[in-house]
């Protein structure tokens, strides 16, 4: 008894991450966070605009206190360059790929990089 006892959590231990593992492969979609230059909600509903429109993305959401932008997105379709290509076309800087300086000069003066948090 007390073999058992001692061989069931193990067995939780090990097999709960496998099989959570398996669970995220099934769903075939991966989510990544990219740094974006967002300052407000219209820079919130540009990236995210944008950003749907890649195909195989399944969500897209920019979190205004640290402009992190969450994507989930099916890699079979998309990647994580295609992404961040489609914010900086949007105008916007995404972790190491500047804005589109056409797009960013097209930004309302609220939105570029050097306004104030509003
Ligand atoms: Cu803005």
């Amino acid at each position: 008894m007390k073999k058992i006892k001692l061989f069931a959590p193990l067995f939780v231990l090990f097999l709960l991450p496998s099989m959570l593992m398996a669970q995220k492969s099934d769903k075939k979609t991966e989510v990544i966070y990219i740094q974006t230059s967002a300052i407000c909600g219209e820079c919130k509903t540009k990236i995210e605009g944008a950003v749907n429109a890649v195909k195989g993305v399944k969500k897209s959401e920019v979190n205004l206190t640290d402009s992190k932008l969450m994507v989930e997105y099916s890699p079979s379709k998309t990647s994580p360059e295609k992404i961040r290509a489609a914010v900086a076309a949007a105008g916007y800087d995404a972790d190491e790929v500047t804005a589109d300086a056409a797009a960013y000069q097209a930004l309302p003066m609220c939105c570029k990089k050097d306004a104030k948090k509003h």
